[in-house]
């Protein structure tokens, strides 16, 4: 391990209060893609994941379906699990935040925070969403016509007045100002950042953390009558994953963390409460808070009245895993909304899967399986046509980091498939069916460049459709030992002569199942 850099990603913990959907399956699988991108590319990976089982709505929820909270928590763990291993997006570790071990991380964050002076007891009277778990100031509210008051969010807010602890948000906003100025792309993309910038350029007012009316929760240190608020709970589990406090624990060389990959409606929690509570309890900053967009149905906000909620393990089980996370990072610019209908993941995976890569794969080789007794050919010189097509799928690598530098996975795909694009009109130019007869050795070289140009293809989308490229380099002899991104380029070719499997199809066409 020692000398590799670290690379610590987290998404996101879901509240425990309910089933996973698309968009849960969403974060995880953009997580998955870009930490699999960096092990690949040889970096020290952590990459954590967790539920997040405190709050009021767990109470809440837990009482009208009958439930103790922990059992429900259970309970949503469990489907949470099981996604998990559908999609095929392993995390190293689950944070769940009834954890003792998380209690212990959470309780001594706040212990710094109250050690610098940072925390008083005073009394909260104000607006809560139970819903966003989250505080709202009177300005930020609209009327509804039924006369409940809503938050920006079109939630129903409550008034809560209780006995509460306060954060000192206020005294941390040029510190975070400071930060953002000096530290451009902590968040990203810049839209995100400059609505928190211009949100903190406005002034912070004090935070309250802590709770009375309800026990769900981890007890403030020295005061159990009060609980913590749930974010401050929440947000401590990005630090339970390496250990903390313990700084002899194994993982504790992750922190800071690299990325906390989150939706754009918890901006403001990341990238303003988080780091005001780890300058006040002098701990480093995470490099980045790296904002994805929002998944819609055809447009339409999925939710539960609406009964548009799409279940993730259904869409992998019609479409197939791979062709499902290809869909999500093809089609969605990463840090916009996007929208997902059977129309659009349809034609994604007869185009480019079926069509352009699954063609090019299953007719090369084929023909070599055919015509060059099932052994990677021996190239003869190669020609322009070679050369050219060579040095552009030679050159992906470079490309596809400098995608991943601003989380670009969609620009990352887009530029592996233009190779691939590039590839098929190669294909057919050089009409090696036709060279079968005329000239087998130049038949040979046409097919042993097109594996060549689809085995970096593979190798560099494994982080995007780990199983189905697993397949591919099978299907060209590729040891598993060298499928990292160090295999890349002209010293790692394909060997002439390696034998290969029976060639078998990777991507079948989507057919409607009424057609
Ligand atoms: O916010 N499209 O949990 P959560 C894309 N517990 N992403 C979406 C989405 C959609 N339609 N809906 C939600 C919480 N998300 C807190 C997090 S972290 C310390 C605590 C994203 O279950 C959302 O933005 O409501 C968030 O990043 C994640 O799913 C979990 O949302």
């Amino acid at each position: 391990m020692a000398g590799r850099p670290t690379f610590y990603l987290t998404s996101a913990i879901p509240y425990a209060n309910g089933a996973p959907h698309i968009g849960h399956a969403y974060e995880r699988i953009a997580s998955d893609a870009i930490s699999r991108f960096k092990r690949l590319d040889g970096y020290d990976v952590l990459v954590m994941s967790g539920m997040d089982e405190h709050g009021q709505k767990m109470q809440q929820t837990a009482a009208r379906e009958g439930l103790t909270p922990q059992g429900l928590a259970d309970r949503t763990a469990g489907q949470f699990r099981a996604m998990a291993s559908a999609l095929n997006v392993p995390a190293d570790d689950l944070i769940r935040t009834t954890d003792p071990r998380h209690a212990a991380c959470a309780q001594e964050l706040w212990t710094r925070m109250a050690a610098k002076g940072d925390i008083y007891l005073s009394t909260y009277a104000g607006w809560y969403s139970v819903r966003d778990e989250a505080y709202y100031d009177e300005g930020e509210l609209t009327l509804h016509a039924d006369g409940r008051r809503l938050a920006p969010t079109g939630t129903p807010v409550e008034w809560v007045e209780e006995s509460s602890y306060f954060f000192k948000l206020s005294a941390y906003a040029e510190r975070l100002l400071d930060h953002y100025a000096r530290q451009p792309d902590f968040v990203t993309p810049e839209a995100y950042r400059n609505e928190i910038v211009s949100f903190v350029s406005r002034g912070l007012t004090d935070l309250s953390i802590s709770r009375t009316t309800f026990d769900w929760g981890i007890p403030v240190p020295g005061d159990p009558k009060h609980v913590m608020y749930v974010w401050v709970d929440a947000l401590a589990n990005y630090l339970t994953g390496t250990g903390f406090p313990d700084p002899a624990a194994e993982r504790s060389r992750f922190w800071p963390a690299q990325v906390h990959n989150i939706g754009k409606d918890i901006t403001r929690f990341h990238a303003i409460y988080w780091p005001a509570f780890l300058m006040s309890a002098d701990l480093p900053l995470p490099h980045q808070v790296v904002v994805h967009g929002f998944l819609f149905n055809k447009g339409e906000k999925m939710s539960k009245s609406v009964g548009n909620v799409i279940d993730p393990m259904a869409l992998a089980e019609t479409y197939g895993i791979d062709q499902l996370r290809y869909f999500f990072l093809r089609e969605v610019p990463f840090g916009q909304d996007g929208n997902y209908s059977h129309e659009a993941i349809v034609n994604r995976i007869n185009a480019d899967l079926a069509n352009d890569l699954g063609n090019l794969a299953q007719r090369s080789l084929s023909m070599i399986a055919k015509n060059c007794g099932g052994l990677v050919p021996t190239p003869g010189a190669f020609s322009d046509a070679d050369q050219a097509i060579l040095a552009q799928a030679d050159g992906l690598l470079a490309a596809a980091r400098s995608q991943m530098q601003g989380f670009a996975l969609h620009g990352m795909i887009g530029d592996i498939w233009r190779v691939v694009a590039e590839a098929n009109r190669y294909f057919a130019t050089e009409e090696p069916w036709i060279k079968r007869k005329s000239d087998p050795a130049r038949m040979n070289t046409i097919l042993y460049v097109t594996a060549e140009v689809l085995r970096a293809v593979a190798i560099l989308t494994q982080p995007v459709m780990p199983g189905s490229m697993a397949r591919l380099l099978d299907l060209l002899g590729v040891p598993p030992e060298a499928r990292d991104f160090a295999a890349l380029g002209p010293n790692h070719r394909l060997a002439a002569g390696t034998a290969l499997p029976t060639p078998a199809g990777i991507f079948p066409r989507f057919v409607e199942p009424d057609a």
